[in-house]
């Protein structure tokens, strides 16, 4: 069975921890499809937050504790910057991580695309899937918030989440350059092989949506074979982890399973869901056009976090619904 997964970070990454365990005892094949819209250029260099929380995460060298970075970390570098104010003072690389960023840029600069970068900085991590960034093109999110003045302006979403925690009158988030995006390559290909696709249960305005904002990764998934199945990134009333609230919050989406369930959207109303795994505690979420199961969510562990992986293929397997029409 092949099996693709679109991924934020953090949370991401432990569902793909779960993803490749299933993998493992079923002798499936995962491919992630990770978000490139927290990527940022800073001191020169490329940094990609998604695709280093899930290839450090599953490669054994991701800090559990801070939840990104690497485990070990030292901080020379970034209290050397500080001596000389270099900005942003607000945003921490690492020492080891640091590494990972001179190799990225190193590539970049020298011509690779990002998904041939990814496939190289792998061959350290071994992260026993196959991780895709979503496109190789310039894909940035950014957030359009209140000035001071009673104006408005735009700042880069790393600003916005890390800076300020999302504690500023937003407005909206603009996924700059996603209209003229092409997905990565190997992207639609492994789209188009996938017996399941799988939404993790990663934020959904500014991990997924950045994502399905490149035009060739939706019609991918509207076109594909494929049976596509969210999981819930909301339990009751509250993100598994992370903002999720303060996003959804921006666009008026209730924070519930039922509220990004219906983000996304039934295949059958010319969105995407087939199936949307919800938490034990929202059994009574409805979606129209949508077979919605319910099992436990939280990824307190391996096991746990394969478990739901396995409920998730399973509702897949109930198939794809009818388009409308
Ligand atoms: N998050 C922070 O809260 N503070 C930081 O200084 C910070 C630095 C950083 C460096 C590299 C990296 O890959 C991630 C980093 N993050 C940091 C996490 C990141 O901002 C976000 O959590 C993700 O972009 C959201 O998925």
């Amino acid at each position: 069975m092949r099996i693709v997964v679109l991924s934020g970070g953090i949370g991401g990454a432990k569902f793909l921890v779960g993803a490749r365990a299933y993998a493992r005892r079923t002798g499936a094949e995962v491919t992630a499809v990770v978000n490139v819209g927290d990527d940022v250029m800073l001191h020169g260099l490329r940094i990609s937050p998604d695709l280093d929380s899930v290839m450090y995460t599953l490669g054994g060298g991701a800090d559990p504790e801070r939840g990104w970075g690497r485990v070990g970390e030292t901080w020379t570098v970034k209290e050397e910057l500080a001596a000389y104010q270099a900005e942003p003072t607000w945003f921490g690389l690492g020492d080891r991580d640091i590494a990972t960023h001179l190799v990225r840029t190193t590539m970049l600069n020298a011509g690779y695309p990002l998904s041939a970068v990814t496939e190289a900085l792998c061959v350290r991590w071994q992260p026993g899937i196959r991780m895709l960034p979503a496109t190789d093109d310039r894909l940035e999110t950014h957030v359009v918030v209140s000035d001071p003045d009673g104006g408005e302006r735009a700042i880069h979403f790393q600003e916005w989440w890390v800076r300020h925690r999302g504690a500023l009158p937003t407005h909206r988030f603009v996924f700059v350059g996603a209209a003229e995006a092409t997905p990565a390559a190997g992207v639609p290909e492994a789209v188009a092989a996938a017996d399941v696709v799988l939404i993790a249960p990663s934020n959904p305005v500014v991990s997924i949506a950045p994502i399905l904002a490149v035009p060739g990764v939706r019609a991918a998934l509207v076109d594909g074979p494929a049976p596509v199945v969210g999981v819930s990134p909301i339990i009751g009333d509250a993100p598994v982890r992370g903002m999720a609230d303060r996003c959804l919050a921006v666009l008026g989406t209730p924070c519930t399973a039922g509220g990004v369930a219906g983000l996304y959207g039934a295949r059958r109303d010319g969105g995407l869901l087939d199936g949307w795994l919800v938490d034990d505690v929202d059994a009574d979420t409805r979606l129209d056009g949508v077979e919605v199961r319910a099992a436990p969510l939280w990824m307190s562990d391996e096991v746990a976090t394969e478990a739901m992986v396995a409920a998730a293929v399973e509702l897949a397997a109930a198939g794809r619904t009818e388009v409308a029409g």
